[in-house]
């Protein structure tokens, strides 16, 4: 099987990354009218190699320092780097630049191609040798090859290319752990096939037919439907379908992670779409604006990073403004040093857990550093609890995965998170996801409260929280079978899924501690004790009822046959609710009891009557014969029949079912 690589180039400007690009491949890179007619290349290019069981794909970027901005949208995703050094000008400053955004992106591999050899005699190559060993010393090219070459006369250009297949074939593949995401470097419109994107993909697989994701959606995208309070109020993506793919100039199944890719889109106008924007797996990225990250500044960085500075953060493809607030005690981070700071984006950005970006100054702009993306839902901070988040931070950038986990779900406080949001804040596919989750739910710091995540401590938090409120509801009402659910949902639960409140219960179920009945819940050992004057009281009211049988007396008239004086009403009302949850009596309208008994005796009498009418229908003249009843109870008698499908209306007749 071939294997697919990216190959950046880097280096000052004139330094024949072009020449080396289109000497290699046949390839001009620099397809911008503009870039020909200058000579120079001004926006990223793309060339590719076929080198037998390696394909190299080429970006080439421009040199010049006032486009670095174009540089770092194509020098996101690649795996190996070829730093370009002209001989006869050796190490120059965008050299170094370009150096230092490659060490700031982690990349991991590469050469060193000293180009127009036939320019200099031996000695200066010599030194101009030395020098790139020194620039890249301690660094992830030291020791790398280092190959001089004429793309004007082509020597060594073959060695060159045994090289970087020998490289090539060194690279890792691409984790399979995340979830599908192209960054887009170019969109443009193809007559006859419609919106075209092009990209890295540096992470799963696109095929045709795929519906993928467009984030951050802009202007009037069809959005997808996730709930705004989940992406800090922006819309997230928009849907689109992937009715082509291509890789290498050639169209494909499907690309897979690690290959320059070229996607025609349905769904979507080229228009709408601009660098920096990302196709994603759908539903599981977010666009975010407040991220927590961990920065690096480079020795010579012109400057420092302080709280509320403007900076350039360069993430994928993208390029976005951004206020710094350093999270470190002395709010700055010096040049050669590296803290914790959190970044407010002045446009939604898509980004998670471990992404690598580059800082440059406003103005002018100058690369001062880079970092990595640690809390992309970041809170705003306090002052007093820099030190917390500091120490959080720490695990999220060295951790593993069950312990990041848990830190997302530890900082979600009572809201948890669903497995959803952890995708969102790390980009991991669900396996990965339920791996980590898996082992943090064993290790017992966390726990899943049907499906949602939370800490054990806050989870405990509420299990006593919710043993308090029941405590608190027998000592008050112990007459009651117990505290409504909803009532203790509003009081407790208010804010958090409803997920927590029942995994709460669940749990308390289980453990056996409380006991669920329909709509309320009560301690287990909750018993309704009644004192000897209610337990005579209770039996009053339900022999009044028995005895009235369906000519039921009021509320009012039962309470006073029963000698219950007005002022003692809320503590009658309360008995009678015993006898209702006991199934005695009947609620069968407002506040008309029936006895159980008596309304047991009706059913069977209109049961007998339907089996001697052939037809099974009675009207309300007959049914009030038949119940020996006024009007006024025949209806809500008969509506409550209908209700418990004794009876079925039809018209102004009930059929006896
Ligand atoms: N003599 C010589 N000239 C070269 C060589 N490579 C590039 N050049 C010239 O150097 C100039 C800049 O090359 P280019 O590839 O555009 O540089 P880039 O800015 O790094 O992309 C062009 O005029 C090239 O023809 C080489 O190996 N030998
Ligand atoms: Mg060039």
């Amino acid at each position: 099987m071939t294997k697919s690589i990216i190959v950046g180039t880097a280096g000052h400007i004139d330094h024949g990354k072009t020449a080396l690009v289109r000497a290699l491949t046949g390839i001009d890179a620099d397809r911008l009218p503009e870039e020909k007619r200058r000579g120079i290349t001004i926006d990223i290019g793309f060339a590719d190699l076929d080198l037998g069981d390696v394909r190299v794909g080429f970006v080439d970027v421009p040199g010049h320092e006032r486009f670095v901005k174009n540089m770092l949208a194509g020098a996101h995703g690649i795996d190996l780097v070829a730093l370009v050094i002209a001989a006869d000008e050796s190490v120059m400053p965008q050299t170094r630049e370009h150096f230092d955004i490659c060490r700031l992106l982690n990349v991991q591999k590469g050469l060193v191609v000293i180009t127009k050899k036939d320019l200099v005699e031996d000695d200066l190559l010599q030194l101009v040798r030395a020098e790139a060993e020194e620039l890249v010393a301690d660094s992830f090219l030291d020791g790398a090859p280092i190959i001089a070459v004429s793309s004007r006369t082509g020597e060594s250009l073959e060695e060159l290319k045994q090289v970087l297949r020998k490289i090539g074939l060194e690279v890792g593949p691409r984790s399979p752990e995340f979830v599908t995401r192209l960054p887009i470097d170019r969109s443009f419109t193809m007559r006859g096939f419609g919106a075209v994107v092009t990209g890295t993909l540096i992470a799963g697989e696109i095929a045709e037919g795929d519906e993928l994701e467009l984030l951050p959606a802009r202007g009037r995208m069809r959005t997808h439907s996730i709930a705004p309070s989940l992406t800090g109020g922006f819309p997230a993506g928009a849907m689109v379908r992937v009715r082509g793919v291509q890789v290498h100039g050639s169209p494909v199944k499907r690309a897979l992670a690690g290959q320059r890719t070229a996607i025609n889109l349905g769904g979507v106008e080229a228009a709408a779409i601009e660098r920096g924007m990302v196709l994603a797996e759908a539903g599981r990225l977010r666009p975010v604006q407040i991220v927590d990250a961990r920065v690096q500044l480079l020795a010579d960085s012109p400057r420092a990073v302080r709280s509320r500075q403007r900076l350039r953060v360069h993430l994928g493809a993208a390029e976005v403004l951004a206020r710094v607030r350093v999270l470190e005690e002395t709010g700055e981070i010096k040049p050669g040093a590296h803290g914790f700071v959190q970044l407010r984006f002045e446009s939604p950005i898509v980004g998670v857990l471990g992404d690598r970006f580059i800082l440059r100054s406003y103005s002018p702009q100058q690369t001062i550093g880079g970092g990595t993306i640690l809390d992309a839902f970041a809170a705003k901070p306090r002052a007093r609890d820099l030190a917390a988040i500091r120490a959080r931070l720490k695990i999220l950038l060295e951790g593993d995965r069950a312990s990041q986990l848990k830190q997302f779900v530890e900082s979600a406080d009572r809201h948890g998170l669903r497995r959803a949001d952890l995708a969102a804040r790390t980009g991991w596919r669900e396996e990965v996801i339920g791996r980590a989750s898996q082992e943090a739910l064993e290790s017992g710091t966390i726990v899943d409260a049907e499906g949602v995540l939370l800490s054990r401590a806050i989870f405990d938090e509420l299990k006593n929280k919710v043993l308090e409120e029941v405590a608190k509801h027998h000592a008050r009402e112990p007459l009651s079978r117990g505290l409504a659910k909803e009532t203790l949902r509003e009081r407790r639960f208010a804010k958090a899924p409803p997920e927590i409140f029942r995994g709460v219960l669940t749990h308390l179920e289980n453990e056996g501690t409380i006991v669920s009945e329909k709509d309320v819940v009560r301690a287990r050992e909750h018993t309704r004790e009644l004192s000897d004057a209610d337990a005579r009281l209770r039996e009053r009211i339900e022999k009044i009822y028995q005895h009235a049988a369906l000519s039921a007396p009021t509320l009012a008239e039962a309470f006073d046959q029963a000698g219950v004086p007005g002022s003692a009403q809320q503590h009658g009302r309360k008995v009678l609710q015993l006898l209702i949850d006991g199934g005695a009596l009947v609620r069968v309208s407002g506040e008309m009891f029936f006895h159980r008994g008596a309304l047991d005796d009706l059913i069977k009498k209109l049961r007998e009557y339907a089996s001697r009418n052939s037809d099974r229908t009675i009207d309300v003249a007959k049914f009030k014969d038949l119940a020996g009843v006024t009007r006024k109870y025949a209806i809500p008698l008969l509506e409550h029949l209908d209700r418990t499908r004794v009876t079925r209306r039809e018209g102004d007749r009930r059929i006896i079912l």
